[in-house]
């Protein structure tokens, strides 16, 4: 009895000092848009989640603003699953990624708030760390496969273990994934989105030769992937999985939509080079049957667009049982928030594959200071209790709101394409 009675007053005091009493959501611009939902305590510690969903960034903030944030108030920041369960079955209109950004967004901060609290990274919090490093892929990317391959050397200077190559294609003249400037690839650069011509003949012909070049060049050590960008249809993705294989691809990525999950049947029955997908999937039913069928290899989905640590935690469970294994995305326009919160879900989770690693442009580092570093091709996370990210508002409202949408692709005859 004596036990209990300590034991509920220990709840109880913390179970004030943890009560929600204010959220807000951070829009800035520091060289891309961002969204961040920040969560304050009565104690006064807080936690920050990322909500950033490309080209519809205020569809999440409004949602977070006039939705979410006016039922968090009064709530324990402790009850984390509960939370999540109030905001998925409680909105009644289930998962897509503006609603699973939102919930993500409060679920992260919750973690963090929750690590800070216990005085632990977050990975503790998870399991503690099944890894020293987290192995990550870089972006090389050239005008053609002589540039790209030049760039493929100086991610291995830079000690990169796995690099994606991108290349632009002979009559296509803005080919996905290469940069027109010499800094990192950033898609969503015009406010109404830029129409860009696509042939899928042209790209089949190229890519074969840049990654043949890339072997004899580079050696067979090197992990190389490629991303097809949902470009593809199944057979045309089946052909390209089956050219690949001689230069052993650590995956091929988004080889075709799977919008119909089952066209990865196709691409299966035809090739053994491993398959990723799933950045635009938001939930777990987005790929159930890719894993449960073991029609992939690798799952991309990440925490920011699929509901938080709390939802991912569970498809990665899921995925481990059919021997699929993680590959969150982590382009720039993830911000480093979800970065933060990635690596330490990398550094425990047990079917970790590799993690992508667009780097950040100096200005999003300023506003979002950070504990993570990069070593020799692995990411380490720090050991701040938490994620390890936090935010500068001051600096952040200096770089205001500034509208910009993906592009879109169009065959040569002018029929819409998946970009
Ligand atoms: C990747 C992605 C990105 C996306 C971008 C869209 O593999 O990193 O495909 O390049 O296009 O994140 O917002
Ligand atoms: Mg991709």
């Amino acid at each position: 009895m004596a036990i209990e009675d300590n034991s509920q007053v220990r709840t109880e005091g913390s179970v004030r000092d943890r009560e929600i009493v204010a959220a807000r959501v951070i829009v800035t611009c520091p060289g891309r848009n961002f969204v961040t939902l920040k969560i304050e305590t009565r104690s006064g510690v807080y936690g920050l989640g990322d909500a950033t969903l490309n080209g519809r960034e205020l569809a999440v903030a409004s949602y977070l603003q006039d939705h979410v944030i006016p039922n968090l108030i009064g709530r324990d920041a402790g009850r984390i699953e509960d939370t999540w369960q109030f905001f998925y079955r409680g909105a009644y209109w289930r998962r897509g990624p503006v609603t699973m950004t939102a919930i993500a967004a409060v679920d992260v901060a919750l973690w963090d708030i929750l690590s800070k609290i216990a005085g632990l990274p977050l990975y503790q919090m998870l399991g503690g760390r099944s890894r020293d490093g987290v192995l990550v892929y870089g972006h090389a990317n050239g005008k053609d496969v002589e540039e790209t391959v030049q760039e493929v050397g100086r991610y291995i200077e830079k000690g990169y273990k796995a690099v994606r190559a991108q290349s632009g294609v002979p009559g296509i003249k803005k080919a996905y994934g290469v940069s027109n400037l010499k800094n990192a690839y950033e898609p969503a650069e015009s406010e109404l989105p830029l129409e860009t011509v696509w042939n899928t003949t042209k790209y089949l012909n190229t890519v074969p030769q840049l990654f043949e070049k890339l072997r004899a060049t580079h050696g067979p050590d090197i992990e190389l992937l490629h991303d097809g960008h949902h470009r593809m249809t199944p057979i045309e993705a089946a052909r390209l999985a089956r050219d690949l294989e001689p230069y052993r691809l650590f995956w091929l990525e988004d080889a075709t939509p799977a919008d119909n999950q089952q066209s990865f049947e196709l691409i299966r029955r035809h090739s053994i080079t491993p398959l990723a997908v799933g950045e635009v999937f938001n939930s777990i039913w987005d790929c159930k049957q890719l894993i449960e069928k073991q029609l992939i290899d690798y799952i991309r989905t990440t925490i920011v667009h699929a509901g938080g640590i709390t939802h991912v935690r569970r498809l990665a469970d899921f995925a481990a049982l059919h021997q699929v294994r993680t590959g969150f995305h982590g382009a720039t326009d993830l911000s480093p928030v979800c970065m933060g919160a990635a690596l330490h879900f990398d550094t425990w989770v047990p079917n970790f594959g590799i993690q992508e690693y667009m780097q950040h442009c100096q200005e999003t580092n300023d506003v979002f200071p950070h504990d993570y570093t990069f070593r020799e091709g692995r990411l380490y996370c720090g050991q701040t209790p938490g994620h390890g990210v936090d935010i500068d508002e001051k600096l952040a409202a200096k770089y205001p709101y500034s509208p910009k949408q993906l592009p879109i692709a169009r065959l040569e005859d002018g029929s819409m394409w998946d970009w």
